[in-house]
C-alpha cells in the first residue's frame, strides 16, 4: 500500500496525521453507488423533522455569508488530506435561519441518492462544519459530492454527507447507512472510533 498510493507523514505534519492514517496522493474518491447527477437549479436541502419545515434553494445559499475553509480530510479507509481548501456556507449561517423544537437532540443527513449519516446536535454545529459548493477554487465536481456538501473536519469523513439534500432533526438517535453497517456511531479520527462493538 505505501509507495504508490501514500506517502510517509512528514515529521512536522504527523501531529495532524491521526492514528493509523496515511497521506494520500491527490484527492481520492470514496463513493458508495453511483454519483447523482444534481444541478444546482435543481438542488434543495429541505429541513424537516424536529425543526419548523423549511426548503432552501441554490440562491438562498448563495444569499448567505460565503466563507473560505482549509481543513484536513480524514477517510476510515486510512488515508488522509491535509489542507483542503473548500468554499461555502457555515452550518452556523444556516442554521441561524432554522427553527428547532426544544427537544431537537440529533440530525440525519439525507443525501441525493440515498446515502445518510447521522450526527449528535452538538456534532452538527460545531464549528467550522460547513456546506461546501467550492473545492481548490472550482465548483466542487459532483464526484466529490457537487453541488453541494457538507463538510465536517472533526469526525471522519463518512460523516461528510456528498450530494446534502436533507436535514431531518431527531429526539434520539438513529444510525445511518454506514452506522447501520458496523461504522461507529460517532467516527472521531483522534480516538480511532472507526467500528460499532
Ligand atoms: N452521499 C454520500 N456521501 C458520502 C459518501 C457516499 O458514498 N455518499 N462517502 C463518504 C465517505 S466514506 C468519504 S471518505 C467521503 C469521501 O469524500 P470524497 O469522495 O470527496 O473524497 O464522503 C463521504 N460522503
Ligand atoms: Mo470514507
Amino acid at each position: 500500500m505505501m509507495g504508490k498510493f501514500f506517502e510517509k507523514p512528514s515529521s512536522d505534519l504527523s501531529d495532524r496525521i491521526p492514528p493509523k492514517q496515511h497521506l494520500a496522493k491527490g484527492f481520492p474518491v470514496m463513493t458508495y453507488g453511483e454519483t447523482p447527477k444534481v444541478a444546482t437549479t435543481d438542488w434543495e436541502l429541505r429541513v424537516w423533522g424536529k425543526a419548523t419545515p423549511a426548503t432552501f434553494s441554490w440562491q438562498d445559499f448563495m444569499n448567505l455569508p460565503q466563507t473560505d475553509f482549509t481543513e484536513d480530510f480524514h477517510c476510515v479507509t486510512r488515508w488522509s488530506k491535509l489542507d483542503v481548501q473548500w468554499v461555502g456556507v457555515k452550518v452556523s449561517d444556516v442554521m441561524a435561519q432554522v427553527t428547532l423544537q426544544s427537544d431537537a437532540s440529533h440530525v440525519m443527513l439525507h443525501c441525493y441518492g440515498g446515502y445518510t449519516t447521522n450526527l449528535t446536535l452538538d456534532d452538527f454545529q460545531q464549528e467550522p462544519n460547513f456546506f461546501a459548493h467550492t473545492l481548490s477554487g472550482e465548483p466542487l465536481p459532483a464526484d466529490h459530492g457537487g453541488p453541494m456538501r457538507l463538510v465536517v473536519p472533526h469526525l471522519y469523513a463518512w460523516k461528510s454527507a456528498k450530494w446534502i439534500q436533507g436535514l431531518e432533526f431527531l429526539d434520539h438517535e438513529e444510525l445511518g447507512f454506514w452506522e447501520r453497517n458496523g461504522y461507529h456511531r460517532r467516527g472521531e479520527p483522534w480516538s480511532e472510533e472507526r467500528y460499532s462493538s
